[in-house]
């Protein structure tokens, strides 16, 4: 049969449309490439709108090149989205055009670009913003911009209502430190109480044991996460794949718990499947659970 023809038969339901504000990562491992392979994957219509264009440099062991996306830019995507899929406060709702109120938070890199990302969240209508609090890439120095750092947790954090920290963002955003899983309990109990928002704390490869521990709250349930570790190495787009994940389910109607839970198994199995890269880590394959 046709695709033509199955699609005269059965037109396909119309898919939930998501948003990604995010960065690029030029090889296609993290940022605004993953999460848009996430969300086909998981059957949702993605769009991203770029914040920033991260080229590694081979040359200077694989460190990272960062250009920021002009803001004016950068407003004139989010204007041009939100306007096309109805994601506006008080904007009318059109009858068979899927409204965008879900939204991806990714790289935003810079105090200038977090301002302009607040703005339109806060003019927004969206139901579901899932904030990746990228503080820090693999293989980069903690603290490399503590002002970008301190303006994420003063305005974007609050309008979250999920976060995903990895090990290293869960310690600096609960101020705890995080040697096990008790311990990243308590961290996520912290940000949850900070922020307001369901809490997905990872664990990683960063806690020691056999298992890739995550923690989940939102502010009734404390769920463990569990899976076996696959190997001690870090692959990238990790994160930013767990937290598309959590994003498309959550616009296909998910409970925040059950997002957290396909998004575990997802990238698991992305992992499982990874893409080897010359670069230092590995790429996560979004078509691993196939
Ligand atoms: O994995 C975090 C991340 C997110 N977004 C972009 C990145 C990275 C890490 O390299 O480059 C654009």
């Amino acid at each position: 049969m046709t695709l033509a023809s199955t699609a005269a038969q059965s037109p396909a339901a119309a898919p939930a449309v998501v948003l990604t504000i995010a960065g690029s990562e030029a090889t296609g491992g993290a940022g605004a490439q993953a999460d848009l392979k996430t969300f086909q994957e998981l059957g949702v219509f993605g769009i991203a709108n770029l914040t920033c264009i991260v080229s590694f440099d081979p040359k200077d062991s694989w460190n990272h090149r960062f250009v920021p996306v002009d803001q004016q830019v950068i407003a004139d995507q989010l204007e041009a989205t939100t306007a096309a899929y109805s994601a506006v406060a008080g904007a009318p709702s059109v009858p068979g055009r899927p409204v965008l109120d879900t939204v991806k938070i990714g790289m935003l890199g810079s105090p200038a670009t977090i301002g302009t990302v607040a703005t339109a969240l806060e003019a927004g209508a969206f139901r579901n913003v899932v904030l990746d609090p990228v503080l820090i890439c693999k293989g980069q120095e903690p603290g490399h911009a503590l002002d970008t750092d301190q303006a994420l947790k003063a305005k974007i954090l609050p309008l979250a209502t999920f976060v995903t920290p990895n090990h290293f963002e869960a310690e600096s955003l609960s101020g705890l430190a995080i040697t096990d899983v008790e311990s990243l309990k308590a961290a996520a109990i912290r940000i949850h109480e900070l922020s307001g928002a369901a809490v997905l704390a990872k664990g990683g490869v960063r806690l020691a044991g056999p298992d890739a521990v995550d923690v989940y709250y939102d502010g009734e349930t404390l769920e463990v996460l569990s899976a076996p570790k696959v190997g001690e190495a870090a692959v990238s787009g990790a994160g930013c794949s767990l937290a598309a994940a959590v994003t498309a389910e959550l616009a296909k109607g998910a409970t925040p718990l059950e997002a957290a839970r396909t998004a575990k198994e997802f990238v698991t199995a992305g992992i499982r499947n990874r893409v080897a890269s010359g670069a230092p880590f590995d790429a996560l394959w979004q078509g691993g659970g196939r």
